[in-house]
């Protein structure tokens, strides 16, 4: 859809039918990649550092003389990626402390005049691209740095007498948004999704009029017409061109909607808790929570961005690694219960200790076994809505019927409508 911007009433010229062809195949990858990086991976104890210890931008400028990446490799980054099964990644180019990650010309505080000492966003999406990994840009409306973003409750200088005194122009930072926004809609390529971060609108909060958001929003699709936008500039009605609902580390009870509509949504998560690289923090998902975490997400028809924290030196740690792998060890046989897979229709219910997804196009139904059953799964009212079952990694038969699997002092059957799948006595591997 080539769309000419008329201003912010340009997104109202989508049709809802326009619309979902624009985000199914972002809709169908349902798995991407969150990265959270940047010079507060350096204390290595919270990207929000600055604001938790209230760190003035000279004592936080250490961290910026010490970010140095040797061990840096985008094209490793993608291949786990890829290897873990996720088919979008997203970069936060500029977190709250205002650091860039790339050669900004609207500041000093980026990687290029860091040890890094060049352009680190550049790399990475050509390493991602080049893995079949579509590129998204996360981008904090909040900056701690800038000298015309307005002290607020979250400001690090928030209780600081001399910062309080000092003269801050709004206007100029709006345009500061605008400008670097530009930059990066225009000198990366086509970008595949946006996530502006966060509105906190109210008593000494940021909101719609802060940000200028109704503007940023028609500047942003003039440049990126098809972009897949986020829901974070403090626009609740949905015409204003928000995309999807993005809950925050949280596992809505069902498919998210709004103004009674169900709407796209993802849910974006962390391993252990912070978004940042958090060294001592203990607190990390298991692979298998991680995967039931997705399975849930798209039974309810979600998409899942997870996130890694890069070290310092620019790697992914050991402990980011094995669940990725993990993750993809599982998705090389069962990806197909994912990809262009969404909530099962009512027909179907949900069997005891399973979560169902379901792949309307090849009219295929996945029940996801949490707790392997002895010998037999009951599915209720699932008589004539069952033409043949497989288990899904070895394409193995499951044989069922409306009794359970015989032996001779059988005695329970299912109901009129039942169906009893007959299932092996041990979980087989790599299921
Ligand atoms: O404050 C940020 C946080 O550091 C992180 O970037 C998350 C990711 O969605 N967004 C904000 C908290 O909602």
């Amino acid at each position: 859809i080539v769309r000419v911007s008329v201003g912010q009433a340009d997104f109202r010229l989508e049709s809802p039918e326009q619309k979902q062809a624009r985000m199914k195949q972002w809709v169908d990858d349902r798995f991407g990649l969150f990265v959270h990086w940047g010079i507060y991976a350096v204390p290595a104890r919270h990207e929000w550092v600055q604001n938790y210890e209230s760190i003035p931008g000279e004592v936080y400028r250490k961290y910026f003389e010490h970010f140095d990446p040797d061990l840096y490799d985008p094209v490793i980054w993608a291949k786990e990626a890829k290897a873990a099964g996720m088919k979008y990644m997203v970069i936060t180019t500029k977190h709250h402390d205002g650091f860039c990650l790339w050669d900004t010309e609207y500041t000093d505080f980026k990687a290029t005049n860091t040890p890094a000492a060049r352009d680190l966003i550049r790399p990475m999406v050509e390493a991602f691209r080049n893995e079949g990994i579509k590129v998204g840009f996360y981008y904090s409306l909040i900056d701690w740095n800038h000298p015309d973003f307005p002290l607020d409750k979250l400001h690090p200088m928030r209780n600081n007498t001399s910062a309080k005194e000092e003269v801050r122009k709004i206007e100029n930072y709006q345009h500061y948004v605008k400008n670097q926004l530009t930059e990066l809609l225009t000198e990366y390529g086509q970008i595949d999704q946006l996530f502006l971060d966060f509105s906190y609108p109210g008593d000494n909060g940021k909101g719609r009029d802060d940000w200028d958001s109704e503007n940023l929003i028609s500047l942003i699709r003039k440049l990126q017409p098809n972009i897949i936008l986020n829901d974070r500039m403090d626009l609740d009605d949905k015409s204003y061109g928000w995309d999807y609902k993005s809950p925050e580390q949280f596992m809505p009870r069902e498919w998210v909607s709004h103004q009674g509509e169900l709407v796209p949504w993802e849910t974006c998560q962390t391993f252990s808790g912070s978004w940042g690289y958090h060294r001592d923090e203990n607190t990390w998902k298991s692979t298998n929570q991680l995967l039931v975490m997705l399975i849930e997400t798209v039974s309810k028809g979600g998409n899942l961005l997870l996130n890694v924290g890069p070290t310092a030196r620019g790697n992914f740690d050991d402990r980011a690694v094995e669940r990725l792998r993990g993750m993809g060890d599982w998705m090389k046989y069962n990806q197909w219960a994912i990809y262009a897979c969404t909530a099962a229709p009512d027909r179907f219910e949900k069997p005891e200790n399973c979560l169902l997804t379901y792949n309307p196009e090849k009219n295929r139904l996945y029940i996801h076994v949490l707790e392997w059953p002895f010998k037999s799964l009951y599915l209720k009212n699932y008589k004539g809505k069952i033409k043949y079952a497989q288990l899904l990694h070895d394409g193995s038969e499951v044989r069922h019927s409306q009794v359970a699997s015989h032996g001779s002092h059988t005695t329970e059957t299912g109901g009129e409508s039942d169906l009893i799948l007959h299932i092996p006595v041990v979980k087989p591997g790599t299921g």
